[in-house]
């Protein structure tokens, strides 16, 4: 495959202002005309790209015409003038697209995706995000089959044709990349609602869904109208259609998708009761319902100019969205959750093959850079420079940004210059975090000086990663604070700017003991080394008023006394500590609930391996299990009382009960762990009593790794209960891929011959094949039965979907992180996978890089 680089970026040789396009639907043909108004910047043949099309009839200003050819899949056409009006048809059959790109089947919808290149696989067009159109939209089908005919922008006609047929015509106003057009034609139930501006324009909203889910969309709606409210107060940006739609499908390769004016969102992030869907769901439709409204502004009015721009849109929409939760919830366990998936995702990434910069100098699919690094990183990219500047100069930063570049396809270049002028910063040396791959590791150490002054020597470096073997240092923002040990007392805070590979801070006078508290907040997506002591950490674990850098300290002694037990067999005086930790965290009436459940975790198998040299997967489960049986039984009355708490009272979706039934699933597991005599007994009385499916599935992920007889009655009387609800089923299969018991890789070679499994739906796949990728213990266990297995399924999927497949390959990708016969057994499959004939260009991309 063909590699396409940055540095090539040439402006498009032909636009199309205006685009009109003609669907007639079927699930088995659709036919689709399309008429472009093109106009010629350069001198240059107008070249449409297509994806598998095969063109029926090619007209040029109204003559039909032979004088074109198809080059690579696109269209080529001479044309002689500086203007003409180019159409084409095609026939499509989205029964049969099983890519989920493009125009497919999902249950009985029709539904589209387009980013980042489906629109070719629909009609020939140049389909670059920096070529921008006024869509005209018609829509034909079967009234009976597809009642509900929806595209972007607004609905300017409909009516009755013969033959029990249909039309909707759409008409968008706003110029848009192809990427964020849509089109859906199903047997749809509307949930509606308004929103009236902050200007005074009344909006139309609607969720889109099958009749029988429509129940469930409440929370989904609430989301949206907070969304909207939220983006006008913090940001200053008001909604622009008079009319909103999401629709809600089956199948969907991402999580949802910001077309303009018609989302499509994966039905995952919409529906949800309290019966249904966890917390932690609930938690998930408020942030991408979030996430897609806000690319209204952050990725539709300001588009990206090149793929490599990604993050532009993406970064900065993850850092909204954040916002946006924070301010609904709590911030400080709001921030916890951000960085622990940071670190389960983007960490690890940075580390490994498939390391590239935020923004990336080639790719070869852009499907597979929709990354954490991309989006979670690029987001941490944005709030440093919030932190640089603070809350008011970053939203002038911000205005300035969609002023200068409305209706524009901008880069990321751009974005940092608003800043820097409308923030009045300097971000010279910060550019460099765009470039630049790899998570940078800063060293800090106290250093006492004679008169009592205390100072802080940091020093960076950044591993090198593919292709870039030597880095320069990046300014990195460190929020930190000294703590006097004596009295508890914080002395200072200060916002500390490393810029160069060293630095020598004063941080002020301190007469005594200091405890020193820093990246409070997680200012920087860094590897913090700290020269701390464990009775150090242990202060700031009962002292530290940041929650995060408190947090942060009682993973600190867990991963201590992890990693000692690892190497050596011992844990010393870290799991003493970090025992105590969580029992003073218990016993303090003024931590909420959500917070202490959030410390009390342990840090995840993966994160354990990512402190070592070598991973051992087995010594790492059998550590970590070791310490929370030590955790559980320290504590075993106040486990048992947290579990208990509110148990009987009826669901409620407050910050309170929330926070509750958290610490009530934490305290479970500890329980279980402890082998508390009644445990599994108390975890299946919770199953079956709880109201709500947090309890019930906190109950259920619990008992999957034990060996109890509970086990079996939960996860059948699960199934029974919910096997009807394909949302809930991904739940059922992916708790048991996650389990620890060591027949795992067993009950996921059956689960995959389950008739209820399917690779074609990408949740299901991603819930069992992705779920047993990610499961250190299992995928690791023996041989190389889990490699086998999991590099089977991938060249399965690879064949239906490659963009769900590609993204399935990371987890054999780290082998260079495991011992001789582990890191040979991962190698060999990734090279039978890229021996395999007729390899999609997503997972050979991701093969061969992991490989290299
Ligand atoms: N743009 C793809 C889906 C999302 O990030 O919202
Ligand atoms: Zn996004």
């Amino acid at each position: 495959p063909k590699t396409i680089r940055r540095e090539d970026y040439r402006q498009p040789d032909w636009i199309v202002p205006d685009v009109a396009l003609d669907f007639d639907l079927g699930a088995e043909r659709t036919v689709v005309r399309a008429r472009l108004e093109v106009r010629r910047q350069a001198p240059a043949p107008l070249v449409l790209d297509g994806d598998g099309l095969v063109p029926v009839a090619v007209r040029v200003d109204g003559q039909a015409t032979e004088a074109w050819r198809l080059d690579g899949g696109a269209l080529v056409l001479d044309l002689p003038g500086d203007a003409h009006v180019v159409e084409t048809e095609v026939a499509l059959s989205p029964q049969t697209n099983t890519q989920l790109m493009g125009l497919y089947a999902s249950g009985g919808l029709l539904c589209t995706q387009c980013e980042a290149e489906g629109f070719r696989r629909i009609t020939f067009f140049p389909d670059r995000p920096d070529v921008l159109s006024r869509y005209r939209v018609r829509l034909v089908a079967d009234k009976a089959r597809y009642p509900v005919l929806l595209s972007n922008g607004d609905l300017v006609g409909s009516g009755d044709l013969d033959d029990g047929r249909h039309f909707a015509e759409w008409h968008d106003p706003f110029p848009k990349p192809s990427y964020l057009f849509a089109a859906v034609a199903g047997d749809l139930a509307e949930r509606r609602d308004s929103f009236t501006t902050a200007s005074g324009r009344t909006v139309q909203l609607g969720i889109w869904t099958r009749a029988e889910d429509r129940p469930r969309t409440a929370h989904a709606m609430e989301s949206l109208k907070l969304s909207m409210a939220w983006d006008e107060r913090v940001y200053g940006r008001e909604y622009d259609l008079g009319i909103f739609n999401i629709v809600a499908v089956n199948d969907f390769n991402f999580g949802a998708m910001e077309n303009k004016g018609l989302n499509i969102f994966n039905t995952r992030y919409i529906l949800a009761d309290p019966d249904e869907a966890t917390d932690s769901d609930y938690d998930g439709i408020a942030a991408v319902v979030a996430h897609e409204y806000f690319h209204n502004w952050s990725g539709n009015r300001v588009t990206c100019r090149d793929w490599f721009q990604l993050s532009l849109k993406e970064g900065f929409t993850v850092f909204r969205d954040q916002g946006f939760s924070a301010d609904l919830g709590s911030p400080a366990v709001r921030r916890i959750e951000d960085v622990r998936a940071l670190r389960a995702t983007q960490f690890p990434e940075d580390a490994g093959p498939l390391a590239h910069p935020v923004r990336p100098e080639s790719y070869m699919e852009i499907s597979n850079f929709y990354t954490a690094t991309i989006y979670n990183k690029g987001a941490e990219l944005i709030r440093m420079i919030h932190t640089l500047v603070g809350p008011g100069r970053f939203r002038q930063g911000s205005d300035l940004y969609f002023e200068r570049h409305d209706g524009e396809a901008a880069t990321c270049e751009d974005f940092v210059v608003a800043m820097e002028v409308g923030a009045q910063v300097d971000l010279t040396a910060f550019r460099r975090w765009y470039g630049q791959a790899g998570t940078p590791r800063v060293e800090a150490r106290i250093a006492r000086v004679e008169d009592g002054t205390v100072s802080l020597a940091l020093r960076q470096s950044t591993p090198p990663t593919p292709g870039q073997p030597d880095k320069s240092p990046v300014p990195i923002p460190l929020r930190t604070a000294l703590f006097d040990r004596a009295s508890g007392a914080r002395l200072a805070e200060q916002l500390v700017l490393l810029e160069d590979a060293e630095a020598t801070v004063a941080l002020g006078r301190a007469p005594g003991d200091v405890a020193l508290s820093i990246n409070r907040g997680f200012s920087a997506p860094i590897v913090l080394v700290a020269d701390r002591a464990t009775d150090e950490l242990a202060f700031l674990a009962a002292h530290d008023d940041d929650p995060f850098a408190r947090y942060e300290a009682v993973q600190g002694l867990m991963l201590e006394a992890l990693v000692d037990r690892v190497a050596s067999g011992d844990a010393g005086g870290a799991a003493d500590a970090a025992v105590d930790a969580v029992g003073a965290m218990l016993a303090d009436p003024a931590l909420d609930d959500a917070f202490v459940a959030e410390a009390a975790l342990l840090p995840s198998e993966s994160f354990i391996g990512d402190q070592m040299l070598v991973v051992e997967p087995l010594a790492i489960h059998d550590a970590r299990e070791w310490l929370r049986a030590r955790i559980g039984r320290a504590h075993l009355a106040a486990w048992r009382e947290r579990q208990e708490r509110g148990a009987n009272q009826p669901f409620a979706y407050t910050p309170e009960a929330k926070g509750r039934r958290r610490l009530r699933g934490v305290a479970l597991a500890y329980l279980l762990a402890a082998r508390d005599t009644d445990a599994a007994a108390r975890a299946l009385d919770q199953f079956q009593r709880a109201d709500n499916m947090t309890d019930r599935f906190s109950a259920l992920s619990a008992l999957v790794g034990s060996d109890a007889a509970e086990r079996e009655t939960a996860l059948d009387a699960f199934r029974v209960r919910h096997g009807g609800s394909p949302l809930v089923l991904d739940k059922w299969f992916g708790v048991q891929a996650g389990s620890s018991r060591s027949d795992t890789l067993e009950t996921v070679v059956r689960l995959s011959r389950d008739p209820d499994f399917t690779l074609a739906n990408p949740n299901r796949a991603r819930a069992l094949i992705g779920g047993f990728g990610a499961n250190q213990l299992a995928l690791h266990d023996d041989g190389g039965a889990g490699y086998r297995f999991l590099a089977d399924q991938i060249l399965q999927l690879d064949r239906l979907n490659p963009q769900t497949a590609a993204r399935l390959v990371p987890p054999l990708g780290r082998w260079r992180r495991f011992g001789e016969a582990r890191a040979a057994a991962m190698r060999a499959q990734l090279e039978r996978m890229l021996r395999t004939p007729g390899l999609s260009r997503d997972l050979y991309e991701q093969v061969f890089r992991s490989i290299d």
